[in-house]
């Protein structure tokens, strides 16, 4: 992956989940946007002027992580929505246990809150620990690893959504799902 497709996927999950309306983006409620539209939005700025469906392709497929979706003349992103618009997710049974990267500066007021989207529409959590890590590396350079009980949360109504297989998400998740991974297992 070059510089150059790190940076247009910066690009498109700022449009797509932060800031359609910057590109003109008519986005329906589960997230999807023309890919046209989105083409016409970033080929304003003079460095994606000869940007093309294909490159979008191409920067999907190099990619790591699954951030987009392309479909019948589409995309969108999979989950990290900030929109004011609630972008409406598909519920399902999540796997028996989920993770959570985190800071350690946040343990305490997840003590006591429970894991709240914050910034953005749901909670996001990890199918494997690895993940997880990955994500709780980004806030903390030693981050601790939540294991969420998902299967009596769930049991007990709690809603959980997919993201792509290895993000789910959650409107909440209240601190008695929740354990700490000790940091020697870190
Ligand atoms: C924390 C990236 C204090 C939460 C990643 C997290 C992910 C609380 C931070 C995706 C709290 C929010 C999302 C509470 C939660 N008190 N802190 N009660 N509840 N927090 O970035 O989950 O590369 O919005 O633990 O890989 O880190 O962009 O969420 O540390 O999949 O595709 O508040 O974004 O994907 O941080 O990351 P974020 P996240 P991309």
């Amino acid at each position: 992956m070059m510089k150059w497709h790190v940076e247009l996927s910066k690009e498109i999950s700022y449009a797509l989940r932060h800031a359609p309306w910057e590109y003109e983006l008519e986005m329906d409620e589960a997230g999807w946007v023309l890919t046209e539209q989105l083409l016409d939005g970033l080929r304003r700025k003079p460095q994606w002027r000869t940007v093309s469906a294909d490159t979008l392709r191409e920067v999907i497929r190099l990619s790591e992580k699954k951030r987009f979706e392309m479909k019948d003349g589409k995309i969108r992103a999979f989950y990290g929505h900030s929109i004011p618009m609630r972008i409406s997710k598909e519920e399902k049974r999540p796997p028996d246990v989920l993770y959570h990267g985190t800071a350690r500066r946040f343990l305490e007021s997840i003590r006591s809150g429970g894991l709240l989207p914050r910034g953005r529409q749901y909670v996001h959590l990890s199918q494997d620990v690895e993940t997880a890590e990955c994500v709780g590396k980004r806030h903390d350079g030693k981050p601790c690893i939540l294991v969420i009980d998902a299967k009596r949360a769930w049991q007990d109504g709690v809603k959980f959504y997919l993201g792509n297989e290895k993000v789910w998400l959650a409107d909440s998740v209240s601190y008695q799902y929740i354990r700490v991974q000790t940091s020697a297992q870190v």
